[in-house]
């Protein structure tokens, strides 16, 4: 088994945190919400995840009410509030007062990728919970100055949980691949997903 571990001071990892019905039945709320989509960046790069947002909509780099097409956003269900008030007890001990209120899906092809970047559209540093679906990525997971060295490595797996706040609130972080095919076929999901679960502070 794989342990718990703080990579740092306020970023936990909880391998295995969601069993295979919770995995299952996250997967289907994902496959339920609409419109995920492409983001296409002020420098003219297109990302190659698939986004989907719930409650608020991220745009580089704010969040809206509504989409790039003039559509308002789905609501960020209460039940996922629930889940992400679980998931800081689980990681700080306590949950209590966790009121995330934006939800970003992130879909990984087999070729997806994100680039180390800071998660700082935010007005409020609360904590940023996230949950892993379907195939295995690397994840990186570097410093708070630059997006460069030094960082470390990991393996994040379906049904693992981190939560990220404190300290490392503001870390460079992204995911250099995904591990194509080792989604487990129990699991019904070809490629991988992602949820975060932020506070916007709007
Ligand atoms: C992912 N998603 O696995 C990655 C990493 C994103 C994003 O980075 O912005 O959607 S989820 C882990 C994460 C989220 C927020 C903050 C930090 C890590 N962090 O401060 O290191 O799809
Ligand atoms: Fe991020």
């Amino acid at each position: 088994p794989r342990p718990r571990s703080e990579l740092a001071p306020g970023a936990v990892h909880v391998p295995d945190w969601l069993d295979l019905d919770e995995q299952r039945s996250l997967v289907e709320s994902c496959r339920g919400w609409r419109g995920y989509r492409q983001t296409r960046l002020p420098s003219g790069g297109v990302m190659s995840v698939r986004m989907v947002c719930l409650g608020w909509h991220w745009l580089p780099y704010r969040y809206s009410r509504i989409r790039e097409d003039g559509s308002p956003v789905d609501p960020f269900p209460s039940w996922l509030g629930d889940l992400g008030r679980r998931a800081v007890a689980t990681a700080y001990g306590d949950g209590t007062g966790y009121d995330p209120d934006v939800a970003l899906v992130n879909y990984y092809d087999a070729t997806a990728k994100m680039g180390q970047h800071q998660d700082k559209d935010e007005r409020s540093l609360e904590p940023v919970v996230s949950l892993s679906l379907g195939d295995t990525c690397v994840f990186r997971f570097g410093n708070t100055e630059n997006r460069n060295r030094p960082y470390t490595d990991l393996e994040l797996r379906s049904g693992d949980l981190f939560v990220f706040g404190g300290p490392s609130r503001l870390a460079y972080h992204g995911v250099p691949r995904t591990l194509p095919g080792t989604s487990d076929p129990a699991l019904g999901l070809t490629g991988r997903l992602n949820l975060t679960l932020r506070v916007s502070g709007l």
